[in-house]
């Protein structure tokens, strides 16, 4: 018997993916060799433990591929220790934790609502429940125009007071490089471990168009499906320095993660990321890579003739970063966010470094161009793409969020019926699908 009602939703999603352009800058077309790969009969298998060291038979084909795995990772981004195994990016830097910290002890991160992830030490994750947790943000809003907003001598001040364990330099929303070096010269005064979490740029690391932090990091953890565009899964890797500064730290990190944190690994994924890792070390890699920052560069050009502001003043990766305050007022992330999914533009509301709304009703957008890129999409699509955002955008100049909470939801409604009514709205969606289909997904 076949189960319609999920085919059915496989087909619409298939739909939605190919007539709409994915702006979500951690998103990303996985090829079609990583998803057959997933859906392989490794899918069936049991494996706890590590290559040659199982608790289960039958696992001569899975050491196999975990082996590839491991070292096209530790070849790519030149390491001496690579973990494959991690379910996916939180499960990694929760296994960073266990094989650096103990609970109770103190850690450093980037703020959530400055662009830093959960798992750097938010107060709501596990990583700040179980840790002692100090977080910092970025420089504040005009300080910055085209440069790096960190500010290392706040940093600075921060480690030297409160002497973390462990620091993290990585960010979900952070459409500048990442200056490792700053970073790992501050953590090295106080002899803390230097985790850099790469998920985001990955890919451009890969590919050569972002600084590596290899050099200056002990500890590298990354998701693998975002710009390096392979299935939903994570790894853990250990420089030189990691193993110079504790010569048991690749152990630690292989307990960590099992049996300290997780069961049996996802053996299909394992074979899918090796295939990514293939794919990301051959030379078109290293030409989407650059295409990918290209692109970025050309849309938030694109934006800010359109009269937008992006913070740090433009795009240095795969990320761009909108603070829409200035336009539509505080809190009116969620009304872009919902008109561009209305025509085929997905993107989400993201809070700005200097927030003065909620998470929930954040005051921008974030956006980036590593799906777009892998459909073929260049400077020129980039162009047309944020024409059409500065278009959906002046359409809602005259919408502001309610200041009262209560009045939220039904403001929000109301504005969803008018959009959807909206002939402009409507045009642009067609314009938006015809233009789709001249780039196909893998
Ligand atoms: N959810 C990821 C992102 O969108 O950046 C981070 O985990």
């Amino acid at each position: 018997m076949k189960d319609t009602q999920i085919y059915n939703l496989v087909k619409k999603e298939e739909k939605r993916q190919r007539e709409g352009v994915e702006l979500i800058p951690s998103e990303n077309y996985a090829s079609d060799h990583v998803r057959k790969v997933l859906s392989s009969y490794f899918v069936n298998k049991y494996s706890e433990g590590y290559p040659k060291k199982r608790y289960y038979g039958g696992n001569e084909n899975v050491d196999s591929v975990e082996l590839i795995a491991i070292e096209r990772a530790k070849k790519l981004f030149r390491v001496p220790f690579a973990n494959v195994q991690p379910y996916s990016g939180s499960p990694a830097n929760l296994a960073v934790y266990l094989a650096t910290c103990k609970p109770g002890d103190v850690i450093m991160g980037q703020a959530l609502v400055a662009g830093g992830h959960l798992t750097h030490g938010h107060n709501v994750s596990a990583t700040g429940i179980f840790y002692k947790s100090i977080q910092y943000g970025l420089k504040k809003e005009g300080v910055y125009e085209n440069q790096d907003l960190f500010d290392y001598e706040e940093i600075r001040r921060l480690v030297i007071e409160n002497k973390p364990k462990l620091i993290w330099v990585g960010a979900t929303a952070y459409p500048l490089k990442f200056d490792y070096k700053k970073f790992a010269e501050i953590a090295d005064e106080v002899g803390a471990y230097l985790a850099a979490d790469i998920a985001h740029v990955a890919g451009l690391i890969a590919g050569g168009s972002h600084p590596s932090p290899v050099p200056y990091v002990h500890i590298v953890t990354t998701t693998t499906h975002k710009t390096l565009r392979g299935p939903r899964g994570a790894m853990i890797l250990v420089t030189e320095k990691g193993l110079k500064k504790d010569p048991d730290l690749g152990d630690k990190i292989n307990k960590a993660v099992f049996p300290g944190l997780q069961g049996g690994p996802h053996d299909n994924t394992t074979a899918a990321i090796a295939i990514a890792l293939y794919e990301a070390s051959q030379p078109a890699f290293k030409k989407y890579a650059a295409q990918i920052v290209k692109n970025s560069r050309a849309l938030s050009d694109a934006l800010i003739k359109g009269g937008l502001k992006l913070i740090g003043g433009g795009s240095e990766n795969h990320l761009l970063l909108v603070n829409l305050t200035n336009v539509l007022g505080p809190g009116a992330g969620i009304f872009a966010q919902k008109a561009l999914d209305m025509v085929g533009l997905t993107l989400n509301k993201n809070t700005v470094p200097d927030e003065t709304s909620s998470p929930f009703y954040p005051s921008g957008i974030r956006l980036g161009t590593p799906a777009s890129t892998t459909r073929g999409m260049k400077e020129k699509e980039m162009k047309f793409i944020g024409a059409r955002i500065i278009e959906v955008v002046k359409l809602l100049s005259s919408y502001r969020l309610p200041e009262k909470r209560e009045d939220r939801k039904a403001y929000i409604v109301k504005f969803e019926k008018e959009m959807s009514g909206n002939q402009k709205i409507k045009r642009i969606k067609e314009e938006i699908r015809k233009f789709t289909l001249r780039f196909p997904i893998p």
